[in-house]
């Protein structure tokens, strides 16, 4: 069995970009056990404090935080940090070549109900300042929480699977990850219909129309309320998942952040093949104008995403 180290040697990764990404690798195994202890440990509930998003910060959001901090400032290779959890990037003060931007551990409102989460990251060349479009992104991954733990990971060419085994190394599970094309699986918040746009509506009601509707064949729908355990359902076996600008969204510029959930996702699941948009724009083509930037994401099955983007061009 190859693991993580030994794959990033056979592929001729940069040795310091490789670090990097080791880096989030070791810092994702530590959040592992953490997560798997944490109702034993009591671990679980709020902090009492609100993120910059406004959201309630899970005690263990600012667990992982730290360990991602104290992995990422150990490694002479980062020299800044952008976190969901942390309202200013934080500059190690190193002449690191790499930017890291995480989301720690997204999804954290379903640790009480035991529900898969995971980590979120990019990395970007240093040089490029805190703002630079996804499409710069030097590499991406999450590690997801769920019965088993998955590393997922691309360098912009190829999606790589390593799968975490009980002695803690990451081992190959899936190389050359392709998303399937087509699919009969949508993800989407369907109690937020009220505030969706005329496109959002019209897609996802061809869908429901099933085989007798224009789509012509039946659909399931998924929401698990977990950005990776959704995306990581679609990478595996398609679909397309779905959080559009909306009434209630609109003033905020979307509900999902740019940097650190939107750019990360949209180059694993272009780089599987799919589609990754706002509706209207290319995700990894959007000029961000703030870490903290939220964004409309739709992203999946190459022929949804093209679906969803005709009915947007229809005005
Ligand atoms: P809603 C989790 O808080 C998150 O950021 C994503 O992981 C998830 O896809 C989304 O929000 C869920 O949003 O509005 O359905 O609770």
């Amino acid at each position: 069995m190859t693991n993580l180290a030994q794959w990033l040697s056979q592929h001729a990764v940069d040795q310091k970009l490789a670090s990097v990404v080791a880096s989030m690798a070791a810092a994702s195994v530590e959040i592992d056990q953490v997560l798997r202890r944490a109702p034993i440990t009591g671990q679980i509930g709020v902090v009492g404090r609100t993120n910059i998003q406004g959201e309630a910060q899970k005690a263990l959001d600012v667990i992982s935080n730290d360990v991602v901090l104290k992995h990422l400032q150990d490694n002479p290779e980062v020299s800044i940090l952008v976190s969901e959890e942390l309202d200013e990037a934080v500059h190690f003060g190193t002449n690191g070549p790499y930017l890291v931007a995480t989301d720690p551990l997204d999804g954290s409102s379903n640790l009480d109900v035991n529900v898969t989460v995971g980590t979120i990251f990019s990395v970007l060349d240093a040089a490029g300042g805190l703002l630079q479009k996804g499409s710069a992104q030097l590499a991406a991954g999450y590690a997801a929480y769920g019965p088993a733990t998955n590393l997922v990971l691309t360098f912009g060419q190829d999606v790589t699977v390593f799968t975490l085994d009980l002695d803690g190394d990451w081992v190959l599970s899936k190389e050359g990850l392709r998303i399937a094309p087509a699919s009969e699986e949508y993800a989407i918040n369907t109690a937020r219909e009220r505030f969706w746009d005329a496109a959002t509506k019209g897609y996802v009601a061809e869908n429901v129309a099933g085989e007798s509707g224009p789509a012509g064949k039946r659909y399931n729908m998924r929401w698990v309320g977990s950005m990776v355990a959704d995306i990581h359902r679609i990478l595996m076996r398609g679909g397309i998942f779905m959080y559009p600008l909306d009434s209630e969204t609109m003033s905020k510029g979307g509900r999902l952040r740019l940097l650190y959930e939107a750019n990360p996702m949209a180059l694993l699941v272009t780089a599987a093949g799919g589609g990754a948009t706002t509706g209207r724009q290319k995700i990894l083509d959007l000029q961000p104008n703030d870490i903290h930037q939220r964004v409309p994401v739709i992203l999946g099955s190459a022929e949804e995403v093209a679906r969803v983007e005709a009915w947007y061009e229809r005005g």
